[in-house]
């Protein structure tokens, strides 16, 4: 639906530059053991497909059938997606033990509160003791919980007593956040667990240390450092790109030093440098989850989701892109040589053939980010005119919702309380919240799932919290915008948002901010009134065009938290009925929650609604107000 997007791709097409898009053409139809799962090459008396030769099932020359093999490969997905988060959350960390032991250059703790109160929850004594003491405390105490052996997570036991009780009957309580990720590949190795049912419940496992663990962790030390969100308006699409501008895109998911980049933008050496080189100003702008982060603190404008980063080279505007790590095309490199754009790779963990390497340590972050705007900037004057197409379309957006200032949004600064959350939903003026998360992908529609099912959702009085790339598609098309309530919300949702002052649809930052939810359905137990565990809510989750081993992890925890979970597309299990079953329908007798695969954004749209109301019913909730 997106002008803009399409307008890049005809300019793409016209100069022969091949995308996402076409790729995806090139490679279909995919490979169809891949998409069921059947096809393993764990050790090397394989690889093995499960096949049929002569009317007989041919299973793996070890031995092992087609629910094995499908439930080790969802295992390490998993596994590769609690990694991913967790190491962002350790990177997070990291920071944090060097900025309390001041050997972090530019970077300081700008959320005092919270970081004492996070200590408090790691059992720390705060009294009388430095800012910066607290802090290195705090990050070494997290910092062990990545390699514990035994015992519980501490931000875990943040979850309603219903839930830990389940985890600790069904040994899927997380003992150690880097523990369950290597756990998860010692049991997928060839003759380990054989088991498909107990491979998943380790899965689950290791899905819950990233959901209340790493991911948990990346966003509250992330607050920490950078600060606690606040509702901020904003502006999103290709339009963002300013054609006399240095305009520099930073991109991937761990923001420390494109925080640095956005804090020396403002510097006046680098601004009086801009113009001396031409340039009106310097002109900052992100892609995916680095961009959710910015935002959400400073209000920087967002090009858009991971589909838009070819297509906002393709403009032949952007000076420099700046890359740390996770959902950065490997594609990015080859396309900068049609065009004058400088791209930059920073993390050691996240090297790209092709891009200049600018080595990220904190010890020097902001000398490091001073560097980075002074290459664009340099960059500047080689532009080429005839290779100049910014698209007019801009957007705009309010971000930055919390766990913490839905509180005082809702209830008032002196008496934050989700008190008028809980009653709207009881009254019938809300019918539940759902989270609407994750990746864009071409298979399904490039993003527009997330629009089409948001606008169904939000029509049938479904307050939505959003993330990620999910977030940022709907912001394109405005629904995250206060006026939205007006023009697509059903009327008591209507009532709620106009009262308040919120869009329908609250943008809740990056993909480890999925942990927000967790702590906000948290709350709404806590306020009482709509259930005592996080599976008697009438809240429900989508990330309807996921593509990344992310996404089915945290899938898998919201699941394991017990939350329904739609993808658009399932994950690649599905030559394995019982896997399957056990997904779709035998893990809700164990937490409560279930996975289900619709494609269809309005039929996705209507199993939560019908799911919301079973949840109601069940909880003795007043019918919809307005139905
Ligand atoms: Fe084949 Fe078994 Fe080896 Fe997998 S683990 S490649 S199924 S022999
Ligand atoms: S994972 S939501 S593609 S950024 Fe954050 Fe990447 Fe977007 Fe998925």
């Amino acid at each position: 639906m997106d002008k803009a997007t399409q307008e890049m791709k005809k300019v793409a097409e016209k100069k022969g530059i091949t995308t996402i898009w076409e790729r995806l053409q090139l490679q279909s139809p995919h490979c169809k053991f891949g998409i069921s799962g059947l096809c393993c090459k764990n050790c090397n008396y394989g690889p093995c497909r499960i096949i049929t030769k002569g009317g007989q099932k041919v299973i793996g020359v070890c031995g092992a059938d087609e629910d094995v093999i499908s439930a080790r490969n969802l295992v390490r997905h998993i596994a590769a997606g609690s990694a991913c988060h967790s190491d962002h959350g350790r990177e997070i960390a990291k920071t944090l033990l060097l900025t309390g032991q001041g050997k972090a250059q530019g970077y300081r703790i700008k959320d005092e509160y919270k970081l004492k109160k996070l200590a408090e929850e790691y059992k720390i004594k705060t009294d009388n003791k430095s800012i910066e003491k607290i802090a290195v405390e705090l990050a070494e105490k997290i910092l062990s919980e990545y390699g514990q052996q035994e015992g519980e997570l501490t931000l875990i036991q943040r979850a309603p007593e219903k839930q830990k009780k389940t985890w600790r009957e069904n040994s899927l309580m997380p003992r150690g956040i880097d523990r369950e990720v290597v756990e998860a590949m010692s049991r997928t190795h060839m003759g380990v667990d054989n088991d498909y049912k107990n491979l998943i419940m380790h899965g689950m496992r290791c899905a819950l240390s990233d959901g209340w663990g790493g991911s948990m962790v990346a966003t509250e030390l992330t607050d920490v450092l950078f600060r606690s969100p606040k509702p901020v308006r904003a502006k999103v699409n290709l339009g963002v790109l300013k054609k006399n501008s240095v305009n520099i895109i930073i991109h991937g998911h761990v923001p420390l030093l494109s925080d640095m980049v956005a804090e020396a933008s403002g510097d006046l050496s680098l601004q009086q440098l801009a113009k001396e080189k031409g340039a009106e100003g310097i002109n900052l702008a992100g892609i995916c989850c680095t961009a959710n982060e910015i935002l959400m603190r400073r209000g920087i404008s967002v090009v858009g989701s991971v589909l838009q980063q070819e297509l906002a080279i393709a403009t032949g505007a952007v000076d420099l892109m700046l890359v740390d790590l996770q959902c950065i095309l490997p594609s990015l490199p080859e396309l900068t040589k049609c065009f004058h754009t400088k791209i930059v790779c920073s993390s050691p963990k996240a090297r790209f053939p092709g891009m200049e390497y600018v080595e990220f340590r904190e010890e020097e972050g902001l000398s490091i980010a001073k560097e980075i705007i002074k290459m664009a900037i340099e960059n500047f004057p080689n532009r080429k005119e005839e290779l100049i197409n910014i698209p007019q379309e801009t957007m705009d957006m309010v971000a930055g919702f919390s766990t913490e200032n839905i509180f005082e949004i809702l209830g008032g600064k002196y008496r934050g309380t989700y008190r008028p959350l809980n009653d709207g939903i009881i009254s019938g003026r809300i019918r539940g919240v759902a989270g609407l998360v994750g990746c864009s992908n071409p298979k399904l529609l490039s993003g527009d799932t997330h629009i089409i099912m948001a606008k169904e959702l939000i029509k049938h009085d479904v307050l939505i919290v959003e993330t990620g790339c999910a977030a940022l598609d709907c912001a394109r098309e405005g629904l995250l915008t206060p006026e939205a309530a007006k023009k697509y919300a059903g009327k008591g949702l209507q009532e709620i948002c106009e009262a308040v002052g919120i869009p329908p649809v609250l943008h809740l930052g990056s993909c480890v901010d999925n942990s927000r939810i967790l702590t906000a359905c948290c709350e709404m137990v806590k306020e009482g009134g709509i259930g005592n565990s996080l599976d008697e809510l009438p809240v429900a989750g989508a990330a309807m065009e996921w593509y990344s081993e992310k996404a089915i992890a945290i899938g898998w925890y919201f699941v394991a938290s017990g939350a329904p979970v739609i993808f658009g597309m399932p994950y690649h299990t599905v030559g394995s009925k019982n896997v399957m079953e056990f997904s779709t329908e035998g893990v809700e007798k164990i937490t409560g929650g279930k996975w289900a695969f619709e494609p269809d954004p309005i039929k996705a749209a209507h199993l939560i609604i019908e799911y919301m109301n079973k949840k109601r019913e069940a909880l003795k909730l007043k019918p919809m107000m307005y139905e």
